[in-house]
């Protein structure tokens, strides 16, 4: 046995203007709970420090730079390092990341139990517009603020397991989990911000939405025989409502936690990452049963282009 308690550190909503001060002493009580129930290892959501900025369109590059952290942990972040330093807990969550360079990135890092930032994770796959769209209920404007990815799908060694990340939209791209699983990836950790409704198609149903998470994480973590553990920033934002409905997935696909409410709440389980060798040995045995040579098109093309030539 391999086991691992993970703690999935679901948030509430954050204001435009708390503070990360405030934030993080949130997030330092959701530790202190994970410390109690014997977490070996939180993760928290995407872009967890703040409110999600990027449905604010912005145009004064100094406003810009106020959502960002060029320097990780800081002076803000520092007494959640400290804390899950003394209790030798590894964290994991999700900020707007400023490079020396000058470069923005959606990131996610994680550390080891002696809290040294192991991994990080850019989010490739992001979504939304990169100007201000006046056919949408609201705006998503992470191509505006952000680059996509430059480290690909990186998959590290850490509390002898192997660990990758994606972050929310990168859920509903099988090709995002498959890079992770030819890693022998055996956890994914991903965090969220994702509207209750639809910008584009306000027919959609919170539920149908919440849908599409579960069957993209559970499929995600069946295919790749990986445990998923996929956090969320939820609740109402300035009006904005994020879904909830944290889950840890098993790596048969199935549900083993959900959360409840919409606030801060911790969800916890055991997960034994020996539970992911049957379906890498068996139906998920990528050696003995991948097929490479017809998927060429997967990293050739990018949108559809049908048999007769024509493009979709
Ligand atoms: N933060 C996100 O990446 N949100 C997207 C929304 C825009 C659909 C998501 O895939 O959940």
């Amino acid at each position: 046995m391999r086991e691992i308690v993970i703690g999935a550190a679901q948030m509430g909503p954050i204001q435009r203007y708390d503070s990360r001060e405030v934030v993080v002493a949130r997030m330092i009580v959701l530790l202190e709970e994970a410390i109690a129930a014997g977490c070996m290892l939180v993760i928290f959501p995407e872009l967890c420090l703040t409110t999600f900025f990027p449905r604010w369109y912005m145009e004064d590059e100094r406003e810009v730079a106020t959502w960002f952290e060029a320097k990780m942990p800081n002076a803000a972040t520092q007494p959640l390092f400290d804390r899950a330093r003394t209790a030798g807990v590894a964290i994991s969550f999700g900020y707007a990341e400023q490079t020396p360079e000058g470069q923005a990135f959606n990131t996610q890092l994680l550390t080891d139990p002696d809290l040294n930032i192991i991994g990080k994770y850019r989010k490739v796959h992001l979504p939304g517009h990169a100007e201000f769209d006046p056919d949408r209920a609201f705006q998503h404007l992470e191509k505006r603020y952000f680059q996509p990815g430059d480290l690909g799908f990186p998959v590290f060694r850490n509390m002898n397991a192997w660990m990758g990340m994606l972050i929310c939209n990168d859920r509903r791209w099988p090709e995002a989990y498959r890079e992770l699983g030819l890693q022998g990836a055996e956890l994914i950790m991903l965090g969220y911000n994702t509207p209750t409704t639809n910008s584009q198609n306000s027919g959609e149903t919170p539920e149908t939405r919440v849908f599409h998470s579960d069957l993209c994480c559970q499929a995600g973590a069946y295919q790749n025989s990986a445990w998923v553990v996929a956090v969320a920033k939820a609740g109402d934002e300035d009006g904005h409502a994020l879904f909830a409905g944290s889950i840890i997935v098993a790596p048969d696909g199935t549900i083993v936690e959900k959360a409840t409410t919409d606030g801060d709440e911790l969800l916890v389980h055991s997960c034994d990452m020996d539970e992911t060798k049957f379906g890498k040995k068996t139906i998920f045995d990528f050696k003995r049963h991948r097929q490479i040579k017809h998927y060429s098109r997967i990293t050739s093309q990018t949108g559809v282009i049908y048999p007769d030539g024509t493009k979709g």
